[in-house]
């Protein structure tokens, strides 16, 4: 059994970065082996149960890029403006190649989430907060 001190050195770093590009979308990024695993989310993420969103798995990212905010230049792929909509670090639960739970600790998303991949497409998940089944 993981004692708490273990659990802290796990701790890994999660950004969502709001992006107004051609369709306004969140950029949802989880530290994992030395790249941000990454999915754009068509709707704002949700910060209670009850709300699935799509996720949708574009292209790692690397670490520094956690950090950005600012304006990605016409012409240039994603142009337009990304600002950090929250930001913290995570612990893994479960992070396989189809079912991922991990506890956010960040602003705005707080506690348990799953990002569920669908059954038959390359790239599309569910993201949502994890019900409590016992409180
Ligand atoms: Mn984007």
């Amino acid at each position: 059994m993981p004692d708490k001190k273990t659990r802290k050195e796990k701790k890994l770093i999660f950004v969502i970065q709001k992006h107004k590009a051609t369709h306004l979308h969140y950029d949802l990024r989880l530290e994992k082996d030395g790249v941000l695993k990454s999915w754009a989310v068509p709707k704002e993420p949700p910060m209670e149960e009850g709300i699935k969103r799509l996720a949708i798995q574009v292209e790692d990212h690397d670490l520094e890029y956690a950090d950005f905010e600012g304006e990605i230049a016409k012409g240039l792929y994603g142009a337009g403006q990304v600002q950090i909509w929250d930001k913290g670090s995570y612990v893994p639960v479960k992070f396989d190649e189809k079912e991922i739970i991990v506890e956010l600790e960040g602003r705005k998303l707080k506690g348990l989430y799953c990002l569920i991949k669908l059954k038959g497409s390359g790239k599309n998940w569910l993201f949502f907060k994890k019900k409590l089944i016992n409180p």
